[in-house]
């Protein structure tokens, strides 16, 4: 990937040692079953980056200046299970680090790694999962690596919630648990959901973000577009909330399926994660507790700082 920083920000700012947020592109589609093309995601998503606004008007923070820095893209792709792998190594190597781990896919296959990485290395974790589809299939086209696949083993061992879904096999009935899950139906008629998903959470939080979740009409550029989705004020008050009363721990945004016409998404795709920085660094001065390394005080697990091992 020829881009050398993330959102063209000036090197000071994006080296590793000094960084507190590390972005690992994973431009994986091995598994897509429709629309072909979020291998293309995280480089669209960079262009699109390089072109926004660092002052975060809402935040009153420009947050690249806690540093950022962009880790080589993960290119395995010889079958699921090595993509699976290889994100899972890499994302535990950077948290072992003690930075904050940020993804962008790829396809939801790649959230198996990034899941199972965060489910090691922070206890009791929740995995708040934000789709359109319920991704809790055990296995499909011969593999459990599948996108459709992508919160199965979530849904198995760590407290998943999952919101704004509208779209699932009737399989997927005997594993979603429907106390913790949010149907986009019932959400688009009561606000009341905000609330109750934050209770029902544990305290160290990690997000996965599939871009399905918004509505089309916003964000068209997904391989599994659906009616009905989240809108942008809606989406960011949610994740305001989550991110004020719980330890988010890293979060992983998917399945941009970029197009040459409309690059709307990119843009949207962009906004969402410089938006998610700003909440997550909000109350953090530059000089504060997390030094140059992600090991904050918010933590309040037993887990204060880990050790910078290059074992897995
Ligand atoms: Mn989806």
């Amino acid at each position: 990937m020829e881009i050398k920083t993330y959102a063209g920000i000036p090197e000071e700012f994006a080296k590793l040692e000094q960084a507190k947020v590390v972005l690992i592109p994973v431009p994986y589609d091995g598994t897509s079953t429709w629309q072909k093309g979020a291998d293309k995601g995280p480089k669209a998503f960079l262009e699109a980056s390089k072109n926004m606004e660092l002052f975060d008007i809402e935040t009153n923070t420009e947050v690249y200046k806690q540093g950022i820095y962009l880790a080589d893209a993960v290119t395995e792709n010889a079958s699921p299970e090595d993509m699976v792998d290889a994100v899972h190594g890499i994302t535990k190597k950077f948290i072992k680090k003690n930075k904050f781990v940020t993804i962008f896919g790829g396809e939801h296959s790649i959230s198996i790694g990034t899941i199972r990485a965060f489910n090691e290395m922070f206890p009791n974790l929740t995995v708040l999962h934000i789709d359109a589809h319920a991704d809790l299939r055990k296995s499909y086209d011969g593999s459990s690596c599948n996108h459709a696949c992508a919160v199965y083993e979530a849904s198995q061992n760590t407290n998943l919630i999952q919101v704004g879904i509208r779209s699932m096999d009737i399989s997927e009935k005997s594993v979603i648990d429907v106390d913790k899950t949010y149907f986009a139906h019932d959400m688009a008629t009561d606000d009341a959901w905000i609330d109750a998903a934050v209770e029902q959470m544990t305290d160290n939080v990690f997000i996965t973000f599939d871009l399905d979740a918004f509505d089309p009409s916003i964000l068209p550029s997904t391989g599994t577009p659906e009616p009905g989705g989240l809108l942008w004020y809606e989406t960011l008050d949610f994740l305001k909330q989550v991110f004020n009363e719980k330890n988010v721990v890293g979060f992983d945004i998917v399945e941009l399926c970029p197009n040459e016409i409309d690059t709307s998404s990119d843009f949207l795709a962009a906004k969402l994660y410089y938006k998610m920085l700003s909440y997550k660094f909000q109350k953090d001065n530059m000089d504060n507790e997390y030094g140059d390394t992600y090991n904050s005080k918010t933590i309040t697990t037993p887990i204060l700082k880990f050790k910078d091992e290059d074992d897995n």
